[in-house]
């Protein structure tokens, strides 16, 4: 068993959905180390035809050319994209998908928590300002693991308290995949409305106009019309109308089902992550040493660096205090 083997265990015992397991027990049968491995072994194979040019130049012997040193590296480069490529949706395998509901004080965030989660878990008030810390709980929709999170209103406030709030939820929308703005279709839109939707341009985001059983959804279209391509849904937390529409157009964003049973490798692990992003950046520099004409012994050196990165990921080279720290999460005796 190779380290990212012995770390799948790790995932595996932590595991806290289907799909996390299936892509834990995927990563404990080898199919990340044989991806590695042969990436790896393309790797050696070039630099060994690269050291017999290096070290007998004299030799007729048939030298590499630099578009076969080319082709290779961006054969690699291409690979590790891939893989790269996998790294978001491998974390939100393992941890959810951080979807967090922001809005001003009193438009109903808690409510549609509770009503996601299907329990009481957030207290509700007419009392605007009744979220102080951030809520998070764990829901499954249909099939997507999410991690379903409740922010203190967002508005100007004097009170100590509940501006630790504002600042937390500003944080949250930072930290989140997804994010749910939630106005009140019952109100006017104001300057604190303006404030959410401004600090989450650019985020992923869907746009809920919430209380539509007041029967006041006149600002719907002025919404939409500045909602800059972010879906627009109109629910009521309190009668539950448009709430299967919203977990829909939630789940539908995220396909990491396909991708686990697809049966590729899939990075879940931001350690692994970091190396393949390090041996990118490494064979970069070969590519462009070999593209401006320079020595080959240069770009010979990038690749032995990017062999050591990725040989991190399975064990070969990684030093004993990384593995001291991966052994760390073990608990044994237990
Ligand atoms: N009529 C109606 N009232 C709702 C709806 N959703 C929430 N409310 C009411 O609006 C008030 C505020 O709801 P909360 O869920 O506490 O709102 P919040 O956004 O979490 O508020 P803060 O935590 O203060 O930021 C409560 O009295 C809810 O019962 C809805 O869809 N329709
Ligand atoms: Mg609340």
């Amino acid at each position: 068993m190779d380290l990212s083997q012995a770390e799948a265990v790790i995932d595996l015992i932590n595991s806290e959905n289907e799909l996390s397991s299936k892509a834990a027990l995927s990563q404990l049968e080898g199919v990340l180390s044989e991806k590695i491995r042969s990436l790896r072994a393309e790797l050696v194979s070039l630099a060994a035809r690269m050291q017999v040019a290096i070290d007998y130049p004299d030799e007729d012997l048939e030298d590499i050319t630099t578009d076969q040193i080319k082709e290779s590296l961006s054969g690699v480069r291409k690979e590790i994209a891939e893989l790269l490529s996998t790294a978001d949706n491998g974390r939100m395998i393992k941890e959810g998908v951080a979807v967090t509901i922001v809005g001003k004080p009193n438009v109903g965030k808690s409510s549609l928590l509770n009503c996601l989660v299907r329990e009481e878990r957030a207290i509700v008030t007419s009392v605007a300002g009744t979220t102080r810390d951030v809520i998070e709980e764990y829901v499954w929709l249909d099939s997507v693991p999410v991690r379903l999170i409740d922010t203190a209103g967002i508005r100007d406030t004097d009170d100590v308290v509940e501006k630790i709030g504002v600042e937390r939820s500003q944080q949250a929308i930072e930290n989140a995949d997804l994010v749910l703005v939630m106005l009140d279709g019952s109100m006017v839109p104001d300057d604190d409305d303006r404030r959410v939707l401004r600090a989450t341009r650019g985020k992923e985001r869907i746009i809920i106009i919430n209380k539509t059983d007041l029967g006041v959804s006149k600002y719907t279209e002025a919404v939409r019309a500045k909602a800059a391509g972010s879906p627009v849904v109109e629910i009521s937390a309190k009668t539950g109308i448009g709430l299967r529409e919203l977990e829909l157009l939630i789940s539908s964003r995220y396909k990491m089902g396909a991708l686990v049973n697809s049966g590729s490798a899939v990075i879940t692990n931001s350690r692994h992550k970091a190396a393949l992003m390090q041996a990118n950046e490494s064979l970069f520099r070969a590519e462009e040493a070999i593209a401006a004409g320079l020595p080959q012994d240069l770009a010979s050196i990038d690749i032995a660096q990017a062999m050591d990165e990725l040989g991190e990921i399975t064990g070969e080279t990684v030093s004993e205090d990384v593995v001291a720290e991966i052994f760390k999460n073990f608990c044994v005796g237990k």
